[in-house]
């Protein structure tokens, strides 16, 4: 029996106070309004992103449904809705793509953000939030349909769900904010998904140096997997780790990301390139509201400072592309994946994800 414009009944996992573990509990997804898609997901990675609204890190009215790296099947679309078409794989955008914008009509600009989302579900009578326009810790979600891309009929689900977020932030920062050139000497800060699809995008650059940075050792043998060439862990050594990696490089990298989320490392990864020429990305999201306090003599010698959302790609047009190349083996995603989880074991997957022990696990639906 067909579910179109019924209220759908399901399992969420619905986050009510910060630094509390998810609820499993039942909710009501709205059927899609006018240019609307409901999505029955397939399956969903666990982002940092998402660990920093559980800390309260990133702040987002509660009680919400977090989630935003993940890939699913068109169950019902609302009216006016051309893009897609129940049945259709996608994956939902957190960074959607209006197409009319000033920021989508730039050429090298991706941010858009919706200042607010209708509420779309509700839980034991209460309205629950929505997260970045996705929410796909849910068994259904509605999304806009400008946060929402078809795929790839045959696409794996459970891999090209972290093309969603994890992979293309960290690939697009290296290829398409860095513009890592070829020969260069890179810096990563952080060898999380996001810090090891980084290694993989200046990898593809043809960068002759990817230096891995991480204190938590257990994370070098997969960065050199990826391409690292080299892996320090900054507690190895009395002096500060941009001293280190000046030292390493011959006078400052070319290129440096930090993929973390810290004030310090964003600050060690401006330090460590090079001072005439060097870029140096911000990548992680940092503690909501703290400033960091720099000298500007550090940029007036020839610095750039940058940073990017998704890795800078317009995510509509983009990630059908990625998915392609995915599929043409132009990169892997299974050096990313270090677990795969039954939704229900959501909490179990945040706590590999805190502990260190996980990349990436992909909770399946
Ligand atoms: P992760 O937690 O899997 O990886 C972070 C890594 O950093 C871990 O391996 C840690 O051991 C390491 N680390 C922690 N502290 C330090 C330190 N002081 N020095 C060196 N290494 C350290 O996270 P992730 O890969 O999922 O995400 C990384 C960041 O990127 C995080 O802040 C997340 O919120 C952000 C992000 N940004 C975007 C975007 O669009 N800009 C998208 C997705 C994720
Ligand atoms: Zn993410």
């Amino acid at each position: 029996m067909s579910t179109a414009g019924k209220v759908i009944k399901c399992k969420a996992a619905v986050l009510w106070e910060l630094k509390k573990p998810f609820s499993i509990e039942e909710v009501e997804v709205a059927p899609p309004k006018a240019h609307e898609v409901r999505i029955k997901m397939v399956a969903t990675g666990i982002c940092r992103s998402d660990d920093h609204v559980v800390n309260g890190f990133l702040v987002t009215r509660l009680p919400v449904i977090l989630g935003h790296e993940a890939a699913g099947i068109v169950e019902s679309v609302g009216e006016g809705v051309t893009t897609v078409r129940p049945g259709d794989k996608v994956i939902p955008l957190f960074v959607p793509q209006c197409g009319k914008c000033n920021i989508c009509k730039h050429p090298e600009a991706n941010l858009f953000m919706r200042l607010s989302y209708t509420l779309l579900f509700t839980c034991r009578g209460k309205p629950i939030r929505h997260f970045l326009g996705t929410s796909t810790f849910s068994q259904y979600t509605v999304v806009d349909e400008m946060s929402v891309a078809k795929i790839h009929a045959d696409s794996p689900l459970e891999k090209v769900c972290l093309i969603g977020c994890g992979f293309s932030t960290g690939y697009g920062s290296a290829v398409k904010v860095a513009k890592v050139t070829q020969g260069s000497t890179c810096a990563v800060f952080g060898l999380g998904g996001v810090g090891l699809s980084v290694i993989m995008g200046c990898k593809a650059a043809g960068a002759a140096r990817i230096i891995a940075v991480d204190i938590n050792k257990d994370k070098f043998a997969r960065a050199k997997q990826v391409g690292a060439t080299e892996c320090i862990n900054p507690q190895d050594y009395e002096k500060p780790i941009e001293e280190v990696l000046r030292e390493v490089s011959g006078g400052g990298v070319d290129f440096s990301f930090e993929v973390i989320g810290r004030l310090d490392t964003m600050m060690s990864a401006l330090l460590c390139c090079q001072e005439a020429y060097g870029v140096s990305i911000i990548v992680g999201v940092p503690p909501n509201a703290q400033n960091i306090s720099m000298n500007p003599m550090l940029l007036l010698t020839g610095r750039t400072w940058k940073g990017a959302v998704f890795g800078g790609f317009k995510s509509k047009e983009s990630v059908p592309k990625l998915v392609t190349d995915f599929m043409a083996k132009k990169f892997p995603l299974d050096q990313l994946i270090t677990h795969v989880l039954p939704f229900e074991k959501i909490n179990e997957g945040f706590d590999l994800l805190r502990s260190g022990k996980s990349v990436r696990t992909i909770l399946t639906f």
